[in-house]
């Protein structure tokens, strides 16, 4: 059978990487779309780029030409759309930006198969954030969750443009028989996570801080003297702390670590078990929307908790300082998905648990000083 070809939007992003790696490893050839930068933005891919089957083309979602200007040359047999502008935060600072990338680069997409390449199988990166602060009450026993009857009620800017974007792989599923999927993906995390998102700013500033602490000092030393207690000290945009160079590494004092809301809830997973979904949704003979979860729900506070513990500190409090400026306009407090659609009908199941997640991350962040 002739090799598959697979094209990725978002490519350079947390998941697009994991995506990419999983599709070589089937034997695909990936065309990784990636917008103009100023800077190199290829990292997550150095496991990636030196494949003959992995080629990167240039292209912006928001972009009609390049998009349907891709998919004229490479008329892949599957497009993954993980292009966007990912910050909830960030929405409610840039809300128009959002919604071009989150719903316009949707339907760019979309447009270019249905034009162009209409046998192409897609994959929309659909979220959790969709569901706002509604949930469903009880289920086999279950309280609390969301699932895909759940009634969609978006807070922000991100998911109001990405409900948009939803919205058009079902109508293009209905109106052009498309196959057309929506992964509405729980928050997932690891390693390769940006490192604005709360989990891996915990976990980045727990492998800074480990960096900073003199050679000599130990975990239980600090536990007692609180060698962070300064909340002026800031550096750069207050969300990177470099200790290694410049100031920080000699400060008597290293800066607490800023927070917004600790009290959300959130159903993290590994984005290694998430990426195997979107390629397992492409597989199935008809394409649904399915929701990807773990079913298991943890604050930011028992994040903290957790991450902390990896290197001893049980007082995690003392170096946390809430900031305002990382508190959202309107936040969604509670997310816990039932993924019995996904496991039921395409044999899905999470490999990696909350702890694991956690651990793996902070020891990922300690180990980058190395
Ligand atoms: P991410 O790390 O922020 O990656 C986003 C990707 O989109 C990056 O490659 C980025 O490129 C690219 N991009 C942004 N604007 C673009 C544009 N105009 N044209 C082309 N590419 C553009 O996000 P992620 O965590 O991998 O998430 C992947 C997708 O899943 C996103 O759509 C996200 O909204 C959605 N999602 C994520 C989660 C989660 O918990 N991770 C949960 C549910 C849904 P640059 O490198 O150039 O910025
Ligand atoms: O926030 C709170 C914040 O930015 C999680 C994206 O991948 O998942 C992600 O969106 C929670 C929120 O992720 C800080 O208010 C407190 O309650 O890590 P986050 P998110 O907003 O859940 C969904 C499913 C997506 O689709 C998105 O693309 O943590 N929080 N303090 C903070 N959040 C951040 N970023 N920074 C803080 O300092």
């Amino acid at each position: 059978m002739d090799k598959k070809t697979a094209m990725i939007f978002g490519v350079t992003g947390q998941d697009g990487s994991y995506l990419s790696e999983l599709l070589l490893g089937k034997g695909y050839q990936v065309i990784g779309v990636t917008r103009r930068c100023s800077v190199n933005n290829t990292e997550r891919l150095e496991n990636c780029l030196p494949n003959a089957n992995f080629v990167l083309c240039e292209g912006d979602v928001t972009d009609y030409p390049s998009t349907s200007g891709a998919m004229r040359e490479y008329m892949p047999d599957e497009c993954y759309n993980l292009a966007a502008q990912s910050h909830v935060g960030t929405s409610f600072k840039q809300p128009c930006y959002s919604l071009d990338v989150c719903a316009g680069g949707v339907l760019n997409v979309l447009e270019s198969i249905r034009t162009i390449n209409p046998t192409c199988r897609f994959y929309q990166a659909s979220t959790s954030e969709l569901f706002g602060n509604n949930h469903s009450e009880t289920h086999d026993g279950i309280t609390r969750y969301q699932d895909e009857d759940t009634a969609l009620m978006p807070t922000s800017p991100y998911a109001i443009a990405k409900l948009a974007g939803h919205n058009f792989v079902k109508m293009y599923r209905d109106a052009y028989n498309i196959h057309a999927s929506a992964g509405i993906l729980f928050n997932h995390e690891s390693e390769r996570r940006g490192e604005k998102f709360v989990t891996r700013k915990i976990t980045k500033w727990i492998g800074d801080f480990v960096a900073w602490l003199p050679p000599e000092s130990n975990i239980n030393d600090c536990m007692s003297q609180l060698p962070c207690m300064d909340t002026q000290l800031v550096f750069r945009d207050k969300e990177f702390y470099i200790p290694t160079i410049g100031n920080v590494a000699n400060s008597p004092v290293f800066p607490k670590l800023r927070l917004g809301n600790l009290d959300a809830a959130r159903d993290w997973g590994h984005a290694e078990d998430y990426v195997r979904m979107m390629w397992m949704m492409l597989q199935a003979d008809k394409p649904d929307d399915y929701v990807i979860a773990t079913g298991k729900t943890h604050t930011i506070k028992e994040f903290l908790e957790e991450a902390f513990a990896v290197v001893g500190i049980s007082n995690w409090s003392d170096y946390v300082y809430i900031d305002p400026e990382f508190c959202r306009p309107s936040d969604v407090e509670y997310l816990c998905g039932h993924a019995g659609k996904a496991k039921k009908e395409l044999g899905w199941e999470p490999r990696v648990n909350f702890k694991e997640l956690v651990t793996r991350m902070v020891q990922h962040d300690i180990k980058s000083h190395a």
